[in-house]
């Protein structure tokens, strides 16, 4: 495979409305941002990726964007953003921002005009479509954010308009070419502009059924899940393939596609080379689990499940591209929280989380807080929840019989508020995130989980997560660990994940003991150099013998065999 400048990078996830706010109205904005560039430097990022901060209503916190070449006033001004490009740039670091462009908002001003006239230049870049003969709505899809995919256009009682997600926010008509030439314009502004690439929405929604019909209703709402709308959709690669040639491609820009249904077979044309996109989410542990009746149905992720979802994303995609690793993004809980035991979690499981994950092949994404092992938060009533998705999963769990606590326990373990809680910066009130009143309630364990704290310890979160870029980035080991293929090892040895990354005769084996009981690991070859460890200082991993080792409780270790 070519070689790309971004493919040995390290990624960090800023969600800017919770990452620091540097004026004190409670809201975390861009000027926050870039006085944490040194911080990030320091942990090893080149890539950053912000979240929305263009013109939004917020109704679903910045992804229904009113204005595509704007910054809302909340988080700042372009000023700031081409500031936050060049001191990114004179750090030899690189800012890539949101693309949501499956949907625009309701206030955005090609929707107004859709409204004023229907039949007109703007209509055509919504999906509208009469009432049914019946009255009824056009077909019965069911949002993902609860309730039907159709909302009665604003002055045309007799007309709907198609959303997915909220119903402020309409989606865009990818069929009409004129929509896509907009689209277009706006990524290569803001390539022009000086950013390094897009993390790029909800995407595989862009591409709807040539003839809109019902499908199977699996709900007492008489609705059907959005899946079987987009399984229907045939062709979304021509127009991720036409976007790639008219934006990306000429940028050598980096694009990182948010992908949830790809098919093994299709892994080549999404991120091979030359494919659409650079790179895409392994999403694959965090769909595991998910349940059609909603998040109080859903399965927890146990360690051999994360092993085993992690290894089939590794295998299909092999060397042929390069995938996205995460443990945690802001539409998801806090992944130690998730994927660790909750009587296990501790800075070791946490560490060992972070080195199972980070050493895999692909390009490794932190989300803000997650390098300090921030964890979930407990909500204790529906008032507390702030994010749509979780305020209609709390309903649909009351509606399907579940009492108010067990509603209120799937949400909390699910909401996508758990990462959204603001960044743990010290130990000083609300968590120094702002001088003001936080928009969102800071996590009461900031005391103990924050990033002073952890700074001058050796053994903390933060410092492993340091120590991890640096491994990756060390000339030793930065090919192997960034172009070598990976081969799982002892692949059913409950709760052991163990992978060898290899290139050119070098080896380095990842062993992570994912339980609090310690394991003996047969080992592929006579050498066993350690060359990182997550024990505490002092504590040496065990040494092999007879052709074995002893792994300690939750101990991750990288050696080269
Ligand atoms: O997410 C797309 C998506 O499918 C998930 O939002 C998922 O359905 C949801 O998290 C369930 O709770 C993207 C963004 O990452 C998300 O923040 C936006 O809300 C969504 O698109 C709409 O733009
Ligand atoms: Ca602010």
């Amino acid at each position: 495979m070519e070689k790309k400048w971004w493919q040995d990078k390290i990624a960090y996830q800023v969600y800017p409305k919770s990452f620091l706010d540097s004026n004190g109205d409670g809201i975390g904005d861009i000027p926050g941002v870039i006085s944490k560039l040194d911080y990030l430097k320091q942990l090893g990022v080149d890539i950053v990726w912000l979240s929305p901060v263009y013109p939004s209503p917020l109704a679903d916190e910045g992804y229904d964007i009113s204005d595509y070449y704007g910054i809302d006033p909340r988080f700042g001004t372009l000023d700031d953003v081409d500031r936050l490009i060049a001191e990114a740039k004179k750090r030899n670091m690189y800012i890539v921002m949101d693309l949501v462009v499956n949907h625009c908002s309701d206030e955005h001003e090609w929707f107004r005009k859709a409204c004023e006239d229907p039949d007109g230049k703007y209509g055509h870049y919504f999906y509208i479509r009469e009432r049914n003969a019946d009255g009824s709505i056009p077909t019965n899809w069911r949002s993902y954010f609860g309730g039907n995919c159709w909302e009665p256009l604003p002055g045309h009682p007799d007309k709907y308009y198609l959303h997915v997600f909220h119903k402020k926010q309409p989606d865009l008509n990818w069929e009409n070419p004129e929509l896509r030439e907009d689209v277009y314009r706006m990524i290569n502004w803001w390539l022009d502009r000086g950013i390094a690439g897009f993390r790029i929405d909800a995407i595989i929604n862009i591409k709807k059924p040539m003839i809109f019909r019902d499908y199977p209703v699996d709900r007492e709402d008489g609705l059907s899940d959005i899946e079987c709308m987009l399984e229907d959709a045939q062709g979304i690669g021509k127009f991720l393939a036409e976007m790639q040639e008219r934006t990306f491609g000429p940028h050598d820009a980096f694009s990182v596609g948010e992908v949830f249904n790809e098919k093994k077979e299709e892994i080549p044309n999404f991120i091979g080379e030359g494919g659409y996109f650079s790179s895409m989410f392994d999403f694959g542990e965090t769909i595991f689990g998910a349940s059609t009746k909603g998040w109080y149905d859903r399965k927890p992720c146990l360690p051999e499940d994360y092993k085993r979802c992690v290894f089939q994303s590794q295998r299909s995609v092999g060397t042929v591209g390069f995938l996205s690793n995460i443990i945690e993004n802001h539409d998801e809980p806090r992944g130690v929280s998730r994927y660790i035991p909750a009587e296990e979690l501790s800075a070791r499981s946490k560490k060992a989380l972070a080195g199972a994950y980070f050493l895999l092949r692909g390009i490794p994404f932190i989300y803000q807080g997650q390098e300090i092992g921030m964890e979930n938060k407990t909500f204790t009533s529906r008032e507390e929840l702030d994010d749509i998705s979780s305020l209609n999963e709390y309903d649909v769990a009351l509606a399907a019989g579940c009492s108010r606590e067990e509603a209120l326990a799937a949400v909390s373990a699910y909401s996508r508020d758990n990462a959204r809680t603001p960044v743990q910066w010290t130990a000083e009130e609300n968590a120094g995130f702002t001088t003001g009143t936080p928009w969102l309630a800071v996590n009461p364990n900031y005391k103990a989980i924050n990033a002073a704290a952890e700074e001058d310890d050796p053994d903390s979160v933060l410092n492993f997560y340091r120590r991890l870029s640096q491994l990756r980035k060390n000339p030793e080991y930065h090919e192997a660990l960034t172009w070598g293929s990976l081969k799982p090892w002892l692949e059913t040895q409950k709760n052991l994940m163990a992978y060898v990354r290899e290139l050119g005769g070098q080896r380095i084996l990842v062993s992570v003991n994912m339980q609090c009981e310690p394991q003996e690991m047969t080992l592929p070859t006579d050498r066993y150099d350690v060359i990182l460890s997550n024990l505490e200082s002092g504590q040496e991993p065990e040494q092999p013998s007879g052709g074995k080792v002893k792994l300690g409780g939750w101990q991750m270790t990288a050696a080269l065999i």
